[in-house]
């Protein structure tokens, strides 16, 4: 009831015309049709305007016709990002405070997995105002059928209800725990179609819905939520083989030609230099002619998909210029966080039975019974100058490629490097529409937290946004913005734990840790951070599993050091110089683990520490200093394997 109070009470404040940003000029004006097309899981550089060579040449026409924008912020996966998406506000507020909530989280306000009663969505609004509202592809944000988009404001529906599945028909769950479900209009769907493909269904679903409505009166809102290319990577074949033998050159290959691409058009800076290749991604060149084939092939097949869903957004756009609406379209494009370099092997309920049954061979992949994924080295790739990938709060995880093209009007500019974030396209179609939020009306709906860009692409400023901070937290990583400046906690064992601070305008790769020397500003950052987490009810807690795994080692990285000085202690008689600079050097090397990326310095000391045991094995008289060794070999091993990401478990 609230609700449809606040939406009756929102059309009114339409009806009566707009006061504040919306003049009465303005509201007078035909309400512009919304088109939101969201990918899943595509990375900074895959669109040909974003450096890419993927031939992606409708995307490519709207960057020129509308706005690149190249700070473009997300959160670092899926449902959060959704969650601001839809309801402008920000994802502890709307219900989706973690993806996966620990057991403090759980029950916790913000956390309900759902899309909560705090919030209204972007289709219950516009459609309150007279829009028609067409849904169709991924929502990840309820699968009771009170939480569907069609309790959301979407008046037709085709959506896939969970995280991602297979893409073809009968389809493979993306997790064991996650059935694939597909809703119509609220109902829940039995079987596919034979020739089922996700993004050409998605596509001819909304344009069905566009062909039948085409005498409507009515403006439209379509949000378009693709799949692609989230894996199980699959896409027809034809399109695959069109990729085919693009990739053989490998990975860090493709990372430089894109990144000199990014330059050459004028998306990142000259003055950006690309960070060294990451020490725990193999190299090209290590991997055998079988690994090199199979990984090559997985990414023809991600390029394949991207390419497919350009085409079939192209017959959208195609359709509305046949039925003259395209021009009185704003159109939106955006990805829903960075490229997935985690090989689908580690997720979280996904074990060895559970691959059986996929066939991912070389012959096979990219076909309906084969489960393959990006992985690290080619997300790293498409990442390009930007650090890590989907799941990190780091630039490659949450800064993704956007484009908007505004209705009627051509901007000044063909590109924007203001700091743009998701929560800022409700409050734009809101003031495009001439519709105010049902929050300057009811106290009990949650605020808008993002900001108009609609003064910018009607040409009444020159800047996207002013120094406004904005700030999120995901999984117990935080970021805060603020101009030039990002400042940025992550928790162990995935970075340090400590606040950094980056000058991302010239240093989007976050190489350059400048805490030290703009303490102040830090400061100042770290207290805004602390405002708004109060503010959102932020849950405090790093990821579950993960932490009590880190919390374990590192007190037996203690009593290991412990250990070590005790027995320098009780041999100190016979000790030589080597012998105490070898301890030392292993109990900085410990330490060092914790507050590094010392993965050298650990597979050094874990092969000192094999060879002592070697030696050590021969004198019987001392066993304890074996088992020692082998204690400390296997801390040391379980904590290189932490920090190179295989526990790192995302629902994704
Ligand atoms: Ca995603």
């Amino acid at each position: 009831m609230r609700i449809l109070k606040a939406l009756a009470t929102a059309l009114a404040l339409f009806t009566l015309a707009g006061t504040g940003a919306v003049t009465a000029a303005e509201s007078a004006q035909v309400q512009p049709n919304i088109l939101l097309i969201v990918a899943d899981d595509m990375g900074y550089t895959d669109l040909g305007s974003f450096g890419g060579e993927i031939h992606t040449p409708n995307l490519n026409r709207l960057a020129e016709q509308g706005l690149r924008l190249t700070n473009f912020h997300t959160l670092p996966t899926c449902a959060p990002t959704r969650a601001v998406l839809l309801t402008g506000t920000d994802n502890h507020i709307a219900g989706l405070g973690s993806q996966l909530n620990s057991a403090k989280q759980q029950g916790q306000p913000g956390y309900e997995g759902h899309l909560n009663n705090r919030v209204v969505t972007a289709a219950e609004i516009l459609g309150a105002s007279g829009y028609r509202t067409y849904m169709a592809g991924k929502w990840h944000l309820g699968h009771e059928v009170s939480q569907r988009p069609a309790k959301r404001g979407f008046q037709e529906t085709f959506a896939l209800l969970p995280g991602g599945a297979g893409h073809f028909a009968e389809p493979v769950a993306l997790h064991p725990a996650e059935p694939v479900e597909y809703s119509r209009n609220g109902k829940t769907l039995g079987t596919l179609p034979e020739d089922f493909y996700s993004t050409r269904a998605y596509t001819e679903h909304l344009m069905a819905w566009l062909e039948r409505d085409a005498n409507s009166q009515s403006p439209f809102f379509a949000y378009l939520a693709y799949t692609a290319p989230h894996d199980p990577l699959h896409a027809p074949q034809a399109y695959i083989d069109k990729y085919k033998g693009h990739y053989d050159a490998g990975y860090e290959v493709l990372r430089e030609q894109r990144f000199i691409a990014l330059k050459v058009s004028g998306v990142l800076p000259e003055s950006v230099a690309l960070p060294v290749w990451p020490r725990i991604i193999p190299r090209w060149a290590s991997l055998s002619a079988e690994e090199k084939a199979l990984s090559s092939r997985n990414m023809e097949i991600y390029a394949a998909m991207i390419d497919y869903m350009d085409e079939q957004i192209g017959r959208v756009f195609e359709l509305l210029r046949q039925q003259g609406q395209l021009d009185n379209t704003l159109v939106v494009f955006m990805s829903d966080n960075g490229p997935n370099g985690l090989p689908s092997t580690t997720y979280p309920t996904h074990d060895a039975e559970y691959h059986a049954q996929f066939d991912n061979r070389l012959q096979n992949v990219g076909r309906p019974s084969s489960f393959p994924s990006l992985a690290a080295g080619w997300a790293t790739a498409s990442s390009a100058a930007l650090s890590k990938f989907k799941g990190f709060i780091t630039e490659g995880g949450i800064r993704t490629p956007a484009i908007v093209k505004p209705p009627s009007v051509q901007p000044a500019a063909s590109i924007n490097s203001d700091y743009v974030h998701v929560a800022d396209w409700l409050p734009t179609f809101l003031d495009l529409a001439g519709v105010h939020h049902p929050s300057t009306t009811d106290d009990s709906i949650a605020a808008l937290r993002g900001s108009s860009l609609a003064p910018f692409l009607r040409g009444k400023t020159t800047k996207l946004n002013g120094s406004k901070s904005r700030a999120f937290e995901v999984h117990g990583s935080r970021a805060i913005f603020k101009g030039k400046w990002k400042a940025t906690q992550a928790p162990p064992p995935f970075s340090s734990g400590e606040w950094k601070l980056f000058n991302i305008h010239n240093d989007p790769s976050e190489s350059i840790n400048l805490a030290h020397k703009e303490p102040e500003n830090l400061a100042e950052l770290i207290a805004e951070h602390e405002v708004y987490e109060k503010e959102v009810g932020v849950v405090y807690d790093a990821l579950p599993i993960v932490k009590p795994i880190h919390d374990a080692l590192k007190i037996l990285q203690w009593l290991i050091v412990a250990a070590i000085f005790w027995s320098m202690f009780l041999q100190r008689h016979h000790m030589s110089p080597a012998r105490i600079g070898y301890s030392l050097l292993q109990i900085v090397c410990l330490v060092g683990l914790f507050s590094a990326y010392f993965n050298i310095a650990g597979w050094a000391l874990i092969a000192g520490l094999l060879t002592e045991v070697l030696i050590l094995m021969r004198k019987p008289a001392c066993a304890s200093k074996v088992c020692l060794s082998l204690v400390s070999c296997t801390v040391l091993l379980l904590i290189l394997i932490i920090k190179s990401g295989y526990l790192l478990i995302f629902s994704l």
